[in-house]
Order: C-alpha cells, then sequence, then structure tokens
C-alpha cells in the first residue's frame, strides 16, 4: 500500500476511542493536525484563547494551593498510578507517537517508556525529598534547610518529544507538590490529549481509591504561540521549562527574568563524537549510525558532527558512507524501517539550504535527497546525509534538526578537543577510545564543555537517571533524574532556637 493510502486518522479515532477521548476534542477544531508519514490530516483540534488561558493558570494556581498540602508520599501515590496507566497503554500511545511524529515503532515506544521510567523515579523520590540539617554556630540551635512547593509549573514542550518530556518535568513537578500547564508543540496535540486522557484515567483511580487531589492539577492547552506567552507572563508562574530552538529561549528567557520567575532551558544541541586512532570501528560504527539517523536526525542528542582521527579516517568513512546508503527508510510503522519522515516541509527545506550551504563550502554530500515523494507528495522521506567537510565552516555550528552529519578529520587530540568545543550550543558530547587518558581527559574539566559527556556511546539516548539538559545556547537547564527535582521546589533555611538565650551570630551584641 502507498504511504498516501494509509488510513492514519482511522487509527487515530481507535485510539482515542480505546482512551476514551470524545471526537470533538480532536475534530471540528482550528487546528490541523497532519502526520508525517503520508501527509494527510488526521486531527483538527480546538484551540484556547489567551484569555482562556490565563484563567485556566488562575484555576491551576488554586489547585496548587490544595496539593502542596498532600504529603509527598501520597502525592507519589498519582504518580505511581499514572506509570501503571502507561504501561497499559504503551502500545497505544507509542503507536501515536508514531503516527503524529513519524518515530519508527521501537522509537515510539521507547518514548512511553522513558515516561514510565520517570514515573517510577519520581514515586521514589517522593519519599526523598531530603533537606540538609547543618552545624548551626551558636548553642541549643538547629538549623535546617526545607524543600517547599513552588507553585504553578509551565511546561512548553516540542515536538520531537512530545510526550516525554511532559512527563520529565510533569512527574517530578507533582511529586514536588506543584500543579502543571502544559503547552504543546502545534504540531503534536494529538499525543498530548491522549497522554492528558491518560493522566485523568490515573487521577481518577487515584481518587476511587481515597486520596485527595484538586481539580486542574495537570492542565492541557492546545493553542498557538500566545499560549506560551500566556504561561511566561502570568505571574502566578513562577517556573517554565521550556523545550524548543535557541531562538525561541532567547525570548522566554529574558522575559521570565524580568518577572524573577525561573526557567528550564532546554534548547538546540550540535552535539558532536571524536572518533580516536584506539577507537572500536565496528562500535563506533553503530553508535554513529543510531546517534546520527536515529528519529532522522530529529533528537536535541542527535549527533551533527563527527571527528575522525586521520589514521582511522579512511577505515571508518567509507564504511559508514555505505551504510547511509543501504539504511532503510520508509514508513515508521512498517517493523524493520529505521529511518522515518521528517516532520514537515519546513524541516526539509532547513535541510536542503544547509546541504547547500555545506557543499558551497567544499563539503562532499553523500545522500540528503529527498524519497519516496512519489508514494506521498506531501510527506517528507529523505535519504540521510553524511557530508565530508574541509572545515568546520559557519554551517557545521548552527543546528539543523534533520538527519545530517558533518565529518571532518584531525590529528591531535587537543585539536580535536578545542573543535569539539569551538560551537555555540553544549548539550552532549562522545568520544570514541580505549585509550584511558583520552576518555578521562574527555569528561574531566578541560574536556567536553557539554551537559552530557560519554564515552563509547553516541550522544542520543540519555536515561531518565542522570541529569539531562546543557551549556551555553543549549540553556542550562536540568530535567528528569538525579536532583533535577530541585528546579521544582523552593528551599527554605529554618534556624530554630530550643534555649533561653538569644546569642546574634557573628557575635554581634544588641544587649537592650
Ligand atoms: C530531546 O531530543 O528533546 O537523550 C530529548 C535522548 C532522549 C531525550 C531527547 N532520552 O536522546
Amino acid at each position: 500500500m502507498t504511504l498516501a493510502k494509509l488510513d492514519l486518522a482511522a487509527e487515530v479515532d481507535k485510539i482515542f476511542a480505546d482512551l476514551g477521548v470524545a471526537a470533538d476534542k480532536y475534530k471540528g477544531g482550528t487546528l490541523a493536525v497532519r502526520s508525517p508519514i503520508s501527509g494527510t490530516e488526521i486531527g483538527r483540534l480546538p484551540e484556547v484563547t489567551a484569555a482562556d488561558a490565563k484563567k485556566a493558570i488562575d484555576a491551576a494556581h488554586e489547585a496548587f494551593l490544595e496539593w502542596r498540602l498532600v504529603p509527598a508520599p501520597k502525592r507519589g501515590e498519582l504518580i505511581r498510578l499514572l506509570g501503571e496507566e502507561l504501561r497499559s497503554a504503551k502500545a497505544a500511545l507509542g503507536r501515536l507517537v508514531s503516527i503524529e511524529v513519524g518515530k519508527v515503532t521501537s522509537e515510539g515506544l521507547g518514548e512511553v517508556q522513558e515516561m514510565i521510567d520517570i514515573c517510577d523515579f519520581a514515586v521514589g523520590l517522593s519519599r526523598q525529598l531530603y533537606g540538609l540539617t547543618i552545624a548551626t554556630e551558636r548553642s541549643e540551635h538547629r538549623m535546617m534547610e526545607t524543600w517547599h512547593p513552588l507553585g504553578v509549573i509551565g511546561i512548553i514542550s516540542a515536538f520531537n518529544f512530545p510526550v516525554a518530556v511532559w512527563s520529565w518535568n510533569s512527574a517530578l513537578a507533582i511529586v514536588c507538590g506543584n500543579s502543571t500547564v502544559w503547552k504543546p508543540s502545534e504540531k503534536t496535540p494529538l499525543t498530548a490529549l491522549a497522554t492528558q486522557a491518560i493522566f485523568d484515567k490515573a487521577l481518577a483511580r487515584y481518587i476511587a481509591n481515597g486520596g485527595s487531589a484538586p481539580k486542574n492539577l495537570s492542565t492541557l492547552l492546545i493553542g498557538g504561540r500566545d499560549i506560551g506567552e500566556a504561561l511566561v507572563d502570568h505571574e502566578k508562574v513562577p517556573l517554565v521549562s521550556a523545550t524548543g530552538s535557541t531562538r525561541m529561549g532567547r525570548e522566554v528567557g529574558p522575559k521570565l527574568a524580568q518577572r524573577f520567575a525561573r526557567s528550564i532551558l532546554e534548547l538546540g544541541g550540535n552535539n558532536a563524537a571524536i572518533v580516536t586512532p584506539t577507537a572500536d570501528l565496528d562500535l563506533t560504527l553503530r553508535g554513529v549510525a543510531f546517534a546520527a539517523m536515529g528519529t532522522a536526525g530529529q533528537r536535541c542528542t542527535t549527533l551533527r558532527r563527527l571527528f575522525v582521527h586521520d589514521s582511522v579516517y579512511d577505515a571508518l568513512v567509507p564504511r559508514l558512507a555505505k551504510a547511509y546508503q543501504s539504511v532503510t527508510i520508509g514508513s515508521p510503522l512498517t517493523e524493520g524501517n529505521l529511518v522515518g519522515p521528517l516532520i514537515d516541509r519546513q524541516a526539509f527545506d532547513k535541510m536542503q539550504a544547509a546541504l547547500q550551504a555545506s557543499k558551497a563550502a567544499g563539503g562532499k554530500v553523500v545522500g540528503g535527497e529527498r524519497v519516496l515523494d512519489a508514494e506521498a507528495t506531501d510527506a517528507y522521506y529523505v535519504r540521510p546525509a553524511i557530508v565530508e567537510m574541509p572545515r568546520q565552516t559557519d554551517t557545521v555550528k548552527e543546528e539543523t534538526f534533520a538527519p545530517i552529519l558533518y565529518v571532518m578529520k584531525y590529528s591531535t587530540f587537543d585539536e580535536a578537543l578545542a573543535l569539539h568545543n569551538d560551537v555555540p550550543q553544549g548539550l552532549s558530547s562522545s568520544i570514541f577510545t580505549n585509550d584511558m587518558r583520552e576518555a578521562e581527559t574527555f569528561v574531566s574539566a578541560r574536556g567536553s564543555d557539554c551537559g552530557i559527556a560519554n564515552v563509547n556511546i553516541g550522544p542520543s539516548g540519555a536515561e531518565i537517571g542522570g541529569a539531562f539538559g546543557g551549556e551555553k545556547e543549549t540553556g542550562g537547564g536540568r530535567e528528569s533524574g538525579s536532583d533535577a527535582w530541585r528546579a521544582y521546589m523552593r528551599r527554605a533555611t529554618n534556624t530554630l532556637n530550643y534555649g533561653r538565650t538569644l546569642p546574634l551570630a557573628q557575635g554581634v551584641k544588641f544587649d537592650i
């Protein structure tokens, strides 16, 4: 069957019917959604206005005032149920991710697994929101710190991880005692709607089991840019976690700072890997192939720059180019395909422009051409491109959200490190080496300047247990594991005097 003839709208109907979502939630509205698999319309969602958004944020604030009083382990119980609901909906939601974003089946399912994983993490965390007890300089005093819920957490997410990023933020925010308001990408509102329905099921079970939770604990707002602005501008939103382009971050960051609100920014990446003389080339080949071509090059963590040592260049790069020519491209719903479509025409145009610019700068391009256009004129499948570059040009230093891997030669390790860090972005990075000195240097203070630095695995596909995020133009935010939860709480330092005298700190005297 040709791509254009796939009845994806019918599949969407079936998924929503199973999740109990009424058709008027995703049909007959103004926001049209197309599946990148076929380019055909699969939904038309009603949108809210900025005024509705403001009211919804006020209501979320009311929810916060109640939810913060529920003990954290009880809040964890809600997220435990969310994890259970996600487990039962994994196949359906994973399929919907594939239909709406174009991810191949295992990656669509993997995205839902990432949601389940963060729920498990957050459940444990709900009993571990620890503060310190600190030695005081005064006798019969005690000093400690306490972590309190923060307020309404705004979540602005991107198309490429349409639901996992919501869960990283929401699972933590909710166990931390906050309410959340979510503005998903306009390209992927259907998966957001499905996720909200799954959350609502968990909430209904939590309440049926005797749990207490306010209305409007988790709110989904479907709409355009003005909804994001409402979140950024609303005084009752103390933290906005925003994933997207550096351009978006440059607008959102200063606006939040202006009103002293916090931000977690997850912006562009321009991730690189260094392949050294001692690298295991079979492993490198597989690591590079997944990191550069997986998700059709549309992860923030996608591998975009490869620095290969002179001595292994000819042993690796032709093999890699061959893998680029033989990788299976096609419907992500067909088992065995590894590369699905780009999200839309704009992504395709940007990819072509970057390839043109790299050619003009002396790049040698393999791949990059559009394929399967005869089967679906409105879908944009491309052969991933591998581009041998004479040097790291301005085009290479930009993030193009498409499967383009720029390959460059190096001769000394220090030169490779310098090139590696010489870009504005700082999300993820890798080194392929069996030389302990190189590996350790790469992850040391003078090595990779990124938030994520790996050895002998590619830069993409991080687990949720670590903190996720990056430096420089990537925005500095951290989400997911480790102590990223602290961003969703406010810290109070408490000093308690259980004596009968009033010694002042620093030996100050004030006797009246
Ligand atoms: C993103 O691309 O926005 O590390 C997030 C990874 C995934 C998350 C990517 N776990 O590639």
